[in-house]
């Protein structure tokens, strides 16, 4: 590295010291901490986004500011690789380096053994599009990775302004891929994809309205600019943040998936609608509605990850069937975790599909998901999509110019072309994903309860606990069994033992200082005594903090 270079990271390192007694680790989706104490990490991703893009032949790679479903007073950053997928894992442990370094003196050395060994010409300059949440932390994190970014001389650091985050994932992918990429074509895509869907629907009814938690957050705000240009879909949006809601605060869908209540906004008055939510940044998407008012109006039937991912299985086999014998070569897949409810599982693998599983972060599953003709992930959370290879692709576009135009096999190949466009090909995202589930009910001609009716969930409970170190559980690679604390699975399986249809595990968590305890049983007491039982030896095990 050049004395200029090394003078240009020096000096712009002072602006940021790392505050004191801090240790952080990229985790399952970047660096997440409270606001306050990110600066310093958000200047150094910037710099190794630079980094990044100047490897990959300055690509553009994207930052993005968010704590997603996290408090409002926390943020966090993660990256965008070229592809419009995460960063490589190969990447992680030198974030993790540069993010604790302590010095600028240290910082400067890990960066120039890391160029030296992965080879980076640092002479070009790369380029790294920022993105940011609504958090109001946003902005001066922003500021710190712009300076990061152009700390490595050249650099050039691109403010797209405030994003969902899968918005930023997938204008990431366009523009390396020479297409247009502005904020304004995403939504293009989404119409025109939509709509060529609702056109190929062979029975079209009225549609009912839809009511969306946006989680006081920019994916309700999005949904908002999205919706003036669709006319095939009634949606009501609530939190958008705009009436004094706080982002995430008993509202989205990690809210309502875990509760399993529902969000403030809603209520009685809802019994039987359609209802949606967002999380803080919009790559997560649960539907619900509250089955009875005898319920007190607050608990809601839950349609998770599991049942959306059932969901666009059923559709796409559907259209594979009707191509015939050349559409069922196609290899689909689905891809879970361990979270994935036993009896969603059991449903796909009826339906004839194979079914693996991951480590939970959409960037395990996502991995795994790209190995089929069109992989299907979701994890249970609502954050996932479906991705469809290359090849089979251009063989579904050759085989639209087969077919008559009009003919059944015409159609479903059109339908699957379409669910190509209108699926967020980088990371799951709750926008694009809440208008499939939209158009697929709308083809069914299904309520959200008739949806609801695929299979029946087995009962099941999360549960956080709280530990002084949640590093000492060590899992195996799928997260369904613990290998540390020593002797902590058998007792784990003892409890399992005492329940019908008993299933726990336990994991550290990859984005808060928790551990996270999952059971399943064959009832809804069953399940809450049996993770109730396992928070217990999690508390013993590792002592609570
Ligand atoms: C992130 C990841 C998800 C993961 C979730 C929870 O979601 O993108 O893949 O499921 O964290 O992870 P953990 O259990 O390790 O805390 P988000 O929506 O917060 O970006």
């Amino acid at each position: 590295m050049e004395e200029t270079q090394i003078a240009s990271i020096l000096k712009t390192s002072e602006l940021y010291p790392i505050p004191q007694s801090i240790k952080l680790s990229y985790g399952t989706a970047g660096f997440r901490a409270d606001a306050s104490l990110l600066e310093s990490t958000v200047y150094r991703v910037g710099i190794l986004s630079s980094l990044r893009s100047l490897k990959l032949n300055s690509s553009t790679v994207g930052l993005m500011i968010t704590a997603s479903h996290n408090k409002v007073s926390d943020n966090g950053v993660k990256v965008s690789d070229p592809s419009g997928g995460m960063l490589s894992q190969e990447w992680e442990p030198f974030a993790d380096q540069i993010a604790n370094a302590s010095s600028p003196k240290e910082l400067v050395s890990l960066i120039k053994d890391f160029v030296e060994k992965k080879e980076i010409a640092i002479e070009k300059g790369g380029e790294v599009w920022l993105g940011r949440d609504t958090r109001l932390s946003g902005e001066s994190l922003l500021r710190a990775a712009e300076i990061g970014v152009r700390s490595v001389l050249g650099s050039v650091a691109v403010d797209v302004g405030v994003l969902t985050t899968p918005q930023l994932h997938w204008m990431v992918r366009a523009k390396n891929k020479g297409l247009n990429a502005t904020e304004s074509d995403y939504f293009e895509n989404l119409i025109t994809s939509f709509k060529c869907l609702i056109g190929l629907i062979p029975v079209k009814l009225e549609s009912s309205k839809l009511v969306l938690d946006g989680a006081n957050g920019v994916g309700g705000l999005k949904m908002e600019v999205l919706i003036r240009s669709l006319s095939d879909i009634d949606v009501e949006i609530r939190n958008t943040g705009r009436d004094g809601g706080v982002l995430n605060e008993g509202v989205g869908a990690d809210f309502v998936q875990k509760e399993k209540v529902v969000p403030l906004g809603f209520g009685l008055k809802d019994v039987g609608m359609r209802c949606a939510s967002f999380d803080g940044d919009a790559d997560r998407l649960v539907y619900f509605y509250i089955p009875s008012e005898s319920c007190g109006g607050d608990k809601v039937e839950l349609l998770d990850g599991d049942k959306i991912l059932s969901l666009f299985a059923l559709f796409i086999k559907e259209q594979l069937n009707i191509i015939g014998d050349e559409g069922k070569k196609c290899r689909l897949g689905v891809v879970q975790t361990a979270y994935a409810n036993g009896a969603s599982t059991d449903y796909v693998k009826e339906m004839g599909l194979e079914v693996v599983f991951a480590k939970t972060g959409v960037k395990h599953l996502h991995e795994k998901a790209e190995e089929f003709d069109v992989g299907i992930y979701f994890e249970a959370n609502g954050h996932g999509t479906i991705l469809f290879s290359e090849c089979f692709l251009s063989w579904l576009v050759g085989k639209q110019k087969d077919y008559s135009e009009g003919s059944d096999k015409h159609n479903a190949v059109s339908r699957l072309v379409a669910v190509s466009n209108l699926i967020n090909q980088a990371v799951g995202d709750a926008l694009s994903g809440l208008l499939l589930v939209e158009v697929i009910l709308q083809h069914m001609g299904w309520s959200v309860q008739k949806w609801n009716e695929l299979y029946k969930d087995l009962p099941s409970k999360q549960v956080k606990v709280e530990v002084p170190d949640r590093t000492a559980v060590v899992t195996t690679s799928e997260e369904t069994e613990a290998l540390k604390p020593l002797g902590i699975q058998d007792a784990i399986n003892g409890e399992i033992k005492k329940y019908q249809r008993g299933r726990a595990f336990i994991r550290p968590s990859g984005t808060e200082d928790v551990v996270r305890v999952y059971a399943e049983a064959s009832t809804q007491e069953a399940a809450d005594s049996l993770a109730s039982s396992v928070a217990q030896l999690v508390k013993s095990f590792l002592g609570s903090s």
